[in-house]
């Protein structure tokens, strides 16, 4: 009997993983715009989906002078994870101090923000030091979100940021915390892991 409720288990999540849809990154094809651009290395390099384009600031940010890109989603939206690539490894030693301290924040409409996230970036030539994913136990809904950079010793600068979540009455429905329980990805509380790539 026990190996029926096991086999039953197992069937029952190999149903519930076909059914969802591929996450959608939701930033893609989407409008970015900065308070502050190096050269040619613009806000919208951040969120085309290519890991060697960015956008990259003329400045340090500061908590009292960030330097930052706003992503407009285009509506409001239930974000539930956001995938950070910060830079490629210099593999220069004496760089490796240097950083990008930095804060996610929401709004709903560009005037008031909630602070989301924050995190460190590093210089070094391990992934985790560059990369960041952060879940969200509940989803976020919001229409903007920035990726602003307030403290450290290089310029702001970002790759990419990847957005997941559902459009509000896209049909993409986030899915519910038993799901996910049921795919063992025990979402608890604000999580931040080391993005899943080969960079
Ligand atoms: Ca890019």
């Amino acid at each position: 009997m026990k190996q029926h409720i096991l086999v039953a288990a197992l069937a029952l999540t190999c149903i519930a993983g076909s059914s969802m849809a591929a996450p959608v990154n939701l930033a893609l094809g989407k409008t970015a715009t900065s308070n502050s651009v190096y050269g040619s290395e613009v806000a919208s390099h951040a969120i085309d989906g290519d890991d060697t384009t960015r956008w990259a600031a003329d400045r340090h940010g500061s908590a009292t002078e960030p330097v930052w890109i706003t992503v407009d989603l285009g509506a409001v939206s239930a974000i539930t994870s956001i995938d950070l690539f910060w830079m490629y490894p210099s593999n220069v030693p004496s760089w490796y101090n240097f950083s990008n301290e930095y804060q996610l924040l929401s709004s709903a409409d560009e005037g008031s923000w909630n602070v989301l996230a924050s995190g460190v970036f590093h210089d070094t030539p391990d992934l985790g030091d560059r990369t960041a994913v952060h879940d969200f136990a509940a989803p976020v809904e919001t229409r903007y979100l920035r990726f602003a950079v307030v403290g450290g010793s290089h310029w702001g600068t970002l790759h990419e940021m990847r957005v997941y979540g559902a459009e509000q009455g896209s049909g993409n429905a986030v899915p519910e915390p038993a799901s996910l329980a049921l795919l063992g990805l025990g979402l608890i509380g604000l999580a931040t892991r080391r993005r899943q790539t080969s960079v």
